[in-house]
This record gives C-alpha cells, sequence and structure tokens, in this order.
C-alpha cells in the first residue's frame, strides 16, 4: 500500500478522487445493443446471446424452467442451504422492520393527510456472471422487493449457478432468465415477447451494464443507483489488530482490480504493522491477482488527529466504512457520509456483505454523500393520500385562495370558491 504521511487538506481532493472512467466508448458501444433488443425482442437476445457469449438460447432457452430451478436445491450441500437460510432469515428480519405504520396527520381540524406504501409493481433484477456467483445480491434485492410486495420480480442473468438459482426460489423471483450483459437490462426496460417490461432495474455488472442502466435511465426507466468499484475505508488506531484490518482491506480487493481500498489512521505503527500483514495474507488468496492489482492503487493515509480523520473519512463518503477505534460508536456519530458502517473489531465488511441482515447494494463513487443504500423504501411507492371535511375546508379554504390569487392562477382559486360558497348556501358560517 502506498503510505501518505500527514497530507495537507489542500492535497485531500486529489488523494480521495476516484478513478474517472471515460464512458463514451462504452456508451458507444452499448446504444446499438439496446436499439438492437427493442427493434428485435427475443430474436435480438438469442442473437446477441450466440455473438457475446456464444450460448444457444433458441427453442425456448430464454427462461430457465422450473423444474431447472427446482433442481438447484439438490445440488447444494446442507451446510451451504443452512447458511443462506439463516442469511435470509436476517435480511428479512432488519428490512421487515423497515415497514412503517400509516400515520394519519391531521393538519388543521378537518383536513387529513397520510401516505401509504405500494410496491412497485413490476421490478427486474439483475446479476452478473464471472468468476463470483453473487447469490448473496439476489437474497440483498429479492428480500426488499418480497416485503414491499411487488407483484413481479423477474432475475436477469448469465449465470446458471444452483445458489442462484436456489437463492431465487427462497425469495420468490417470478420468472428467471438466461440473458446477460447490455442485453439483459435493454430487454427489462423495453419487453420482448418473453421477458415482461419492468418499472425499475436493479443490480450490479460491468461497465457495459452499468451503461446500459445510466442509457435507460435517460429514457426514464428507474435505476437502483448509478454503480461504481466498490470501496472501503477503514479507519483504525492502535486498538486496532492489524491481522483483521489486511484482511478486511483484501476482502474489498478481491472484487476486482478497479476496487478501491483506503486505510486511514493516526497511528504510524498500525498502519506498518498492516503493511506488513499485507503480503502474507494476500499470497494465500486463490484471487491475489486482482488483490493485488486492487492493492496498488490503494492508499494508507495518515492524520495527526481524529478530528483530521472524520473530516476526511466524510470527504471520501466510502460504501463500506470500517471503523477499527477504540470509541467506534462515537466516531460513528461524527460520520456524515458513508454507505454503512461497521463498528469495532469484531464487525467484518463481510458480515454486511452477507448475513447480518443490513443489505449490501451501497452508493459508491462517493455517492454517498446523497444517496443511502437499497432498503425496502427502494422497492415501494409511497402515495400521498388527503381528505377535508366541509369544515375543514373551511378554515383552509381562504388560506388556498389567497395563495392562488397571488399565483394568478384563477382556477384555482374558483376550485375552493365554488365549494365554500355552496357550504354558505348550505348553512351560512
Ligand atoms: N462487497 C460487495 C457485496 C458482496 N460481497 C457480494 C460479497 N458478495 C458490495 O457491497
Ligand atoms: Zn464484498
Amino acid at each position: 500500500m502506498n503510505i501518505i504521511p500527514f497530507p495537507d487538506r489542500i492535497e485531500w481532493p486529489s488523494l480521495l478522487a476516484r478513478p474517472v472512467q471515460s464512458t463514451q466508448q462504452i456508451e458507444a458501444a452499448v446504444a446499438p445493443i439496446l436499439a438492437q433488443v427493442r427493434r428485435g425482442g427475443d430474436a435480438a437476445l438469442v442473437e446477441l446471446a450466440q455473438k457475446f457469449d456464444k450460448v444457444d438460447l433458441s427453442e425456448g432457452g430464454l427462461e430457465v424452467p422450473l423444474s431447472e430451478l427446482d433442481a438447484a436445491e439438490s445440488q447444494l450441500s446442507d451446510e451451504l442451504k443452512a447458511a443462506i437460510g439463516q442469511a435470509y432469515t436476517n435480511i428479512r428480519l432488519f428490512h421487515e422492520r423497515q415497514k412503517q405504520p400509516i400515520e394519519k396527520v391531521e393538519t388543521m381540524p378537518g383536513v387529513m393527510c397520510w401516505r401509504k406504501s405500494v410496491g412497485i409493481e413490476k421490478v427486474g433484477l439483475y446479476i452478473p456472471g464471472g468468476t463470483a456467483p453473487l447469490f448473496s445480491t439476489v437474497l440483498m434485492l429479492g428480500v426488499p422487493a418480497q416485503l414491499a410486495g411487488c407483484r413481479e420480480v423477474i432475475l436477469c442473468t448469465p449465470s446458471n449457478h444452483p445458489a442462484i438459482y436456489f437463492a431465487a426460489k427462497l425469495v420468490g423471483i417470478t420468472k428467471v432468465f438466461r440473458i446477460g450483459g447490455a442485453q439483459a437490462i435493454a430487454a427489462m426496460a423495453y419487453g420482448t415477447e418473453s421477458v415482461p417490461r419492468v418499472y425499475k432495474i436493479f443490480g450490479p455488472g460491468n461497465q457495459y451494464v452499468t451503461s446500459a442502466k445510466m442509457l435507460v435511465a435517460k429514457e426514464g426507466m428507474a435505476i437502483d443507483m448509478p454503480a461504481g468499484p466498490s470501496e472501503v475505508a477503514v479507519y483504525a488506531d492502535d486498538s486496532a489488530i492489524p491481522s483483521f484490518v489486511a484482511a478486511d482491506l483484501l476482502s474489498q480487493a478481491e472484487h476486482g482490480a478497479d476496487s478501491q481500498v483506503l486505510l486511514v489512521s493516526t497511528s504510524k505503527q498500525l498502519v506498518s504493522m498492516v503493511n506488513l500483514a499485507l503480503p502474507t495474507q494476500l499470497s494465500k488468496l486463490p484471487r491475489r491477482e486482482l488483490a493485488a492489482k486492487a492493492l496498488e492503487n490503494s492508499k494508507a493515509i495518515l492524520v495527526e488527529t481524529e478530528a483530521d480523520a472524520i473530516d476526511l473519512l466524510n470527504a471520501y463518503a466510502a460504501e463500506h466504512l470500517i471503523l477499527s477505534v477504540d470509541n467506534a460508536e462515537a466516531v460513528a456519530e461524527k460520520i456524515i457520509n458513508a454507505g454503512s458502517i461497521f463498528l469495532g473489531n469484531y464487525t467484518p465488511e463481510s458480515a454486511g456483505d452477507y448475513a447480518s441482515g443490513t443489505n449490501h447494494t451501497l452508493p459508491t463513487n462517493g455517492f454517498a454523500r446523497a444517496y443511502s443504500g437499497v432498503s425496502l423504501d427502494s422497492f415501494v411507492k409511497k402515495i400521498t393520500i388527503q381528505h377535508i371535511t366541509p369544515a375543514g375546508l373551511q378554515l383552509l379554504g381562504p388560506v388556498v385562495e389567497a395563495m392562488a390569487e397571488a399565483e394568478s392562477l384563477d382556477a384555482h382559486k374558483r376550485a375552493v370558491g365554488i365549494r365554500l360558497a355552496s357550504l354558505a348556501d348550505l348553512k351560512p358560517v
């Protein structure tokens, strides 16, 4: 890791900047794929799968049949099934408590306002293929979708990993399609003969998938959030255990060569001990090449005081923030920008990645300054409802009339006035 000792605050923005990715070239490759799916539907999906993934999806091969989803269970060990079951229970428990009871608010006598939550009718989840079959993400997206009461929850994935199918069944996914890449996003955004059009698209993916999500978002499709490479920042002091910190940094680094890993500390000793632990742990990892590349771009920043550390962490706005410090909870109080915070020496990010209950779909790339991670809220819309009694309108009406008049919107004023007049006829006040 590059150690940066006590940089001046002026240097912080450049130290904390994420690598800028030029999206133009990728967009230029993705746009025609979107257009092709929009025009050609299923036939285009079959053609693109042949071209990019060298798989034949003709003859009804787009949708994974129920029998194949059912068969997944027998291909998994009892241990893994139990682990997935426990993660499912914990994620469900945590997200279930995000339901809020309806509260009717009487803003003035006779003026009632409230909100109801309604699950987005149709949502689409994307799970990438590749070397890590992210069945944990099926749980992270599928559980809140299930709790929100979304009627149709479809899943597109080029992976046929049984754990993905097993998790999909557990969360009640209605249809699974063997479609990957930008074309999967297009299929869900526009709909094809087989793939239903959805109203919101969720899930991680490579740069092509991300670019496809951004392009359909420009056309009005709702998406979970703009995604970038995964990140962790660890703030550690002398109470931290260097080998634990190194393990946390590596757990993020193994996601990909572009993963962002940051260590912040007031302790020179801690930083050098973490740096010592890294190569030994790295050498034992099957994904060491990826992790090593991510570490090449990573930084350990030494700061003078805790206050500096907190300012720096707030400036960075990490997707994941591990606080391996003595007073972790007090420090967390002062964190205003982060996707998810992990407190103390025994709360690894991995716990949140898989099974503690919190969601792992989180804002990257500094978006934690303004965005939250995925939650139950991401799968519902809130509809406001109001009801005004005649007496309520007699109280509120003049307020509305005065404001409508001042905005020169006479019809608005009259919509109130006509009612007030009818009430005056009935029972003069
Ligand atoms: N750290 C990833 C999530 C994940 N980790 C899935 C393992 N599997 C982004 O939060
Ligand atoms: Zn992870």
